[in-house]
């Protein structure tokens, strides 16, 4: 194959039509935050604190650095993103209806009979690039799509979400080797690192730590960042790719359950549904934290 690294990927932000500010971005996540808790609410089901743990970088993903809307979706040149840790399929859908991919008011039908609203992601739903669910294809996945975008001279960067306890997945360290081999350094893999999973914290099920001298062995570029912190996500996507012709790897710090006091941390919430008295506690607690995010930070 010949030398790949010499397409590198593009850094024309031309299409960022507003560049919103960090408080723009503080209360677009709110209101996701608002509408995961309402849908799951009235589905009776869903992955709470993954999808809450997760929403700030698919905020900054979608509104700020990937080059993806309802009109260009089927443009090759559009930037992919490829939700690895499927279950948090709720933050997915509020972020793409409020892209305007689909009317929010489908979401009513999230995980009833017939709908495509379904716990996982599905190309059923306009927006979604790839099914998933079965943790552990999303970066073997991204990093083909990104090998095609060098092989097709296309500058679009792929962009995936893995969880921390999806992590020792085998298929997710052949899908590193290969995205160093190939200098995919149009892939950007972010693990959304709450250190918890499904049955307890991450370290104690199965210890991948230290994930960054693992990935830098493997010969990928490396950042670690505050996955709420909406300015740090901003600044930490608009310097891909880190080093030309290494694939990027996003340690994004997050809290599961984050913006809901009662479910941070707490290991019951990797998916539960909060009783009517919890679930209007936790609107009125993000109804709080709207009213007094800063006018400038
Ligand atoms: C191949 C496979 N094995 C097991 C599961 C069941 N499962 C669903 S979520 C989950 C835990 C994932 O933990 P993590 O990736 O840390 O997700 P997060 O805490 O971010 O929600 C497991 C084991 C699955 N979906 N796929």
């Amino acid at each position: 194959m010949g030398n790949l690294s010499a397409l590198t990927p593009s850094k024309d932000f031309s299409y960022k039509l507003k560049n919103m500010t960090e408080k723009e971005l503080a209360i677009k996540s709110i209101g996701y935050r608002k509408n995961i808790l309402k849908y799951i609410f009235h589905a009776n089901a869903g992955h709470t604190g993954g999808s809450l743990s997760c929403i700030d970088i698919l905020n900054v993903l979608y509104n700020h650095a990937m080059n993806v809307s309802p009109e260009n979706f089927k443009s090759p040149d559009r930037d992919r993103y490829i939700q690895s840790k499927g279950h948090s399929v709720e933050a997915l859908f509020v972020v793409l209806a409020g892209k305007g991919f689909f009317p929010e008011s489908d979401l009513n039908t999230l995980c009833k009979y017939g709908s495509h609203y379904i716990g996982h992601p599905t190309r059923k739903v306009h927006g979604v690039e790839q099914n998933t669910g079965a943790l552990g294809h999303g970066l073997p996945i991204s990093a083909g799509t990104a090998l095609a975008a060098k092989l097709d001279n296309r500058k679009y960067r792929v962009f995936t979400l893995l969880g921390d306890g999806e992590l020792p997945e085998g298929s997710n360290w052949e899908a590193a080797l290969t995205a160093a081999h190939y200098k995919l350094d149009n892939l950007c893999a972010i693990i959304d690192h709450n250190k918890l999973q499904i049955t307890g914290p991450t370290s104690e099920v199965c210890n991948t730590n230290p994930i960054d001298a693992k990935f830098e062995s493997f010969g990928w570029a490396v950042r670690h960042v505050d996955g709420h912190d909406l300015n740090e996500l901003k600044e930490t996507f608009d310097g891909l790719p880190f080093t030309e012709g290494k694939p990027n790897l996003v340690i994004a710090h997050t809290i599961k359950g984050k913006g809901v006091s009662y479910m941070e941390n707490v290991i019951k919430w990797h998916h539960g549904v909060p009783s009517e008295k919890q679930y209007e506690d936790a609107l009125s607690e993000l109804d709080n934290a709207m009213v007094t995010i800063p006018d400038d930070f």
